[in-house]
């Protein structure tokens, strides 16, 4: 960690985001770090950096977790933001196949309007663009530009009560909402939901891809926390929050495999038990035998971090102790909870490449290492390489084999370190 940071104390949470329940039950802590995607440029290193309390709590009563302590969102999202959909290829696709999956369930009509909040640099919007009006949503000013070489509108705004009344004044009702990793993201997320209940038409649908606290805790990794993601939720929460809080109506939940692993939620205003698919209940009743209805379960998450962290640390140490050179493989803002977390600095990775312009050439937020082009990996190979990015794995070791086949190892941290 910089021995300039400045650490900005905020205040912990009272009660349940969701329910109000006051006895919130403390499930992890990560310490103390830099918001995750805060990459730094060079005139930045010596400057000291805002950092943040990283704690997790669970509601016993609706079964949310959620950040402990309150993080200006508003800081986080409304300046230049380096995530770019477009940099990742998997997920390129994985929007484009959805994106025309949807016109057809949806039976989309020219005239029918598709709102996105959080739509970054409208992939998927362009993707539905052929079928439907399309407008897209975020605060991100540069995101924007991005989406408009894609022909694809975005309002520079927060979605919420207010902007979704601009827009259906301006636009009218729209046919389908979506909210693709973002859902999680937002502090007043009650006003979130009246902005949806606002704008969507009495048939349109809500549709949100939201990484799943189940991957979270079992097969996925701790990395997925950090001030961004606010909420880590399960179907038993989500349903609680839309249905009990908000009068919607949880209609479906598909298990899809992006971020490790992530619910797609499909809800409607409709009166409740109009037209819920199967699948609500099924996967409802995988996350009761996951124990995800019970306290005990969230509780016994945290040694298995610290285990995690214990030995990924062991294992780069003893390979540079060994003389090998490591270097990681993509800087995903997960990539930035891990090394701050385990304690990753560039005395352990050397530099970090990745395929998003406006990483290249920047700093990783509290370890400060090198973020350079994918070239890199041909001019100055490594031993070894730390796969950040692990949740394209199978993407990714299948581009690299040439890497490989001259020996290059590739490292897997989490859920349990493993070299491939
Ligand atoms: O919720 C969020 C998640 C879903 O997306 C956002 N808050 C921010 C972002 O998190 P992330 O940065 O962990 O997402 P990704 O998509 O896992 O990031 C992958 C990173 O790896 C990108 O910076 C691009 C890079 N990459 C690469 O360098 N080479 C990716 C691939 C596939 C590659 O081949």
């Amino acid at each position: 960690m910089k021995s300039n940071q400045k650490i900005a104390i905020k205040s912990t949470i009272k009660k349940c985001r969701s329910c109000g329940h006051t006895k919130l039950v403390p499930m992890l802590d990560l310490g103390v770090m830099p918001p995750a995607n805060a990459f730094l440029q060079k005139a930045d290193l010596k400057k000291p950096e805002a950092a943040f309390p990283l704690r997790l709590v669970v509601c016993p009563k609706c079964f949310l977790v959620q950040l402990g302590d309150v993080v200006d969102t508003d800081a986080l999202f409304s300046r230049d933001y380096y995530y770019l959909t477009g940099a990742s290829a998997p997920l390129v696709k994985h929007f484009q196949d959805f994106g025309a999956r949807l016109a057809e369930e949806m039976e989309l009509k020219k005239t029918d309007l598709v709102v996105e909040f959080g739509s970054n640099d409208g992939v998927l919007l362009a993707a539905i663009m052929p079928y439907a009006r399309v407008l897209g949503v975020d605060p991100a000013t540069n995101v924007g530009k991005e989406a408009a070489k894609r022909q694809v509108p975005t309002l520079t705004d927060f979605f919420g009560e207010k902007s979704a009344k601009t827009i259906r004044q301006k636009e009218g009702a729209a046919r389908v909402i979506l909210a693709n990793n973002v859902f999680a993201h937002i502090s007043d997320i009650h006003n979130v939901i009246k902005g949806i209940s606002h704008l969507l038409t009495d048939d349109g649908q809500f549709i949100s891809e939201v990484h799943w606290v189940g991957n979270l805790m079992g097969a996925g990794g701790f990395d997925q926390i950090y001030h961004e993601h606010i909420y880590y939720y399960s179907a038993h929460a989500l349903k609680h929050l839309l249905e009990k809080v908000h009068g919607l109506t949880l209609v479906k939940v598909e298990l899809i495999p992006m971020h490790g692993e992530s619910l797609r939620i499909y809800v409607t205003k409709g009166e409740k038990g109009t037209a819920v698919d199967a699948s609500v209940a099924d996967f409802l009743k995988k996350e009761k035998t996951l124990g995800l209805d019970k306290i005990d379960t969230y509780l016994t998450f945290s040694k298995r971090v610290h285990t995690t962290k214990e030995k990924l640390l062991a294992t780069l140490k003893d390979l540079r102790k060994a003389g090998k050179r490591i270097a990681g493989y993509g800087a995903p803002a997960k990539g930035n909870t891990l090394l701050n977390y385990v304690g990753v600095g560039p005395d352990l990775l050397e530099y970090i490449i990745d395929t998003t312009p406006t990483k290249q050439g920047a700093y990783t937020p509290g370890m400060c290492i090198p973020v350079v082009s994918p070239e890199m990996l041909k001019t100055n190979p490594p031993d070894y390489i730390l796969l950040l990015s692990w949740n394209y794995a199978d993407a990714i070791l299948a581009k690299e084999k040439a890497l490989r086949d001259q020996g290059v190892k590739f490292i897997i941290p989490v859920p349990d370190v493993r070299i491939v």
